[in-house]
């Protein structure tokens, strides 16, 4: 296909209510997208870096610089027929996976218009509904958690995840697990432990976790593998897995037995598929990471959620969680039996709503026409 215009925006969202991990407290959103015309269709991609460079390297900055002089001319000098062709594309330039994801994605979502199918038919997906669960950050103190944890339980989702950290963990797992002693409940530390907390971890255990997500470094596998041979419950790799040879390294060294894919982290679609494909080759179950995307990001998560290996439920869930409004139409809606519906219209299968970004604009910028040319 030929690339005939690539346009990057910046939009800040506001979330309706602050989120908090281990390594701060994000309020708004910087929100970058690419826009790609071709053949009189829009591929549209979202960037899921932070605004700091704090869950990876990367930054809204960082990427916004990176797509503008690296990757968006070198997607624009080329005619990819497949959002497949991109890892080759982009191959010399090291590192950037959630900026490189943020075109890649783009050209997947235009291949599925072009075919007139489903982006998740075009990823091998196997499923109409996705099962969802929450994230639940950090919190003031723990009768404001019971009472968010309430809410979303009746709400239908599937699982709790519960962001935690040195002194916001025992305690608040010991009163949500006497309140709901048979609920799915997940934590999630964004590496904020070290070995020395082995014996604190294990403790754990007697809460009957689904998993601890990325307890220790955030590139490490090695003392990931040590822990888990002293703990009962699962350890889930998030942050430390960038594509299939660290989910092959993981898998080898049994440094977890559950794996987190996100887009942005591991590059695009297709190391997504890769290391989906390894993990379900080992018998490592996998589900689909949130990065508090807006509708554009959470439609190409649904869409990845639809493959065979996904099958705990993801951090996927509803617009109205993050967003007073949503810049797709229809918002992500999540049935009383914790499930979104797949779209099974061509592409990403949600419409964006193009007004309403125009306006939440605070930056724009095309790829220079010389490059295009
Ligand atoms: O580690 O999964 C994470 C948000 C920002 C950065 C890292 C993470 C998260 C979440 C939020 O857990 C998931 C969501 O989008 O709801
Ligand atoms: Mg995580």
């Amino acid at each position: 296909m030929k690339i005939e215009g690539i346009i990057l925006r910046e939009l800040h969202l506001p979330l309706v209510r602050p989120f908090e991990t281990s390594f701060g407290v994000t309020r708004n959103r910087r929100i970058l997208l690419a826009e790609i015309q071709s053949e009189g269709l829009t591929g549209w991609g979202e960037c899921t870096a932070g605004e700091h460079p704090y869950f990876s390297g990367e930054s809204t900055d960082s990427a916004w610089q990176v797509l503008l002089h690296e990757l968006g001319p070198m997607l624009a000098a080329e005619s990819p027929e497949h959002g497949g062709d991109c890892p080759r594309i982009f191959r010399k330039v090291r590192g950037n996976r959630m900026a490189k994801a943020t075109l890649e994605n783009a050209i997947w979502d235009l291949e599925a218009q072009r075919e007139g199918v489903p982006l998740a038919h075009l990823l091998g997906g196997v499923r109409d509904r996705v099962a969802c669960g929450v994230s639940i950050g950090i919190q003031s103190g723990i009768p404001e958690l019971l009472s968010i944890v309430e809410k979303e339980l009746a709400a239908g989702y599937r699982r709790i995840k519960l962001k935690c950290k040195p002194g916001w963990d025992v305690e608040v797992f010991e009163n949500v697990r006497s309140r709901w002693p048979g609920i799915q409940l997940s934590c999630d530390a964004n590496s904020a432990y070290r070995l020395r907390d082995a014996d604190h971890l294990v403790s754990f255990d007697a809460f009957d976790l689904l998993m601890i997500e990325q307890p220790l470094w955030y590139d490490d596998f090695y003392y990931h593998s040590m822990l888990q041979k002293r703990l009962n419950t699962a350890i889930c790799l998030d942050e430390s897995i960038r594509n299939r040879r660290d989910a092959l390294a993981a898998a080898e060294m049994e440094s977890c037995k559950i794996i987190n894919i996100k887009l942005g982290r591991v590059g695009g679609f297709s190391e997504a598929i890769a290391v989906h494909n390894a993990a379900q080759e080992r018998g490592i179950p996998v589900w689909c990471g949130g990065m508090l995307e807006s509708g554009v990001g959470r439609s190409h998560n649904i869409a990845l959620s639809t493959l065979p290996n996904f099958t705990l439920p993801g951090d996927v869930s509803a617009s109205a969680r993050y967003w007073q409004e949503d810049i797709i139409e229809p918002e992500v809606t999540v049935s009383p039996e914790g499930e979104i519906e797949v779209p099974d219209s061509p592409g990403r299968g949600f419409e964006v709503r193009s007004d309403l970004i125009e306006r939440l604009t605070v930056r724009k910028e095309a790829i220079p026409a010389l490059a295009l040319a």
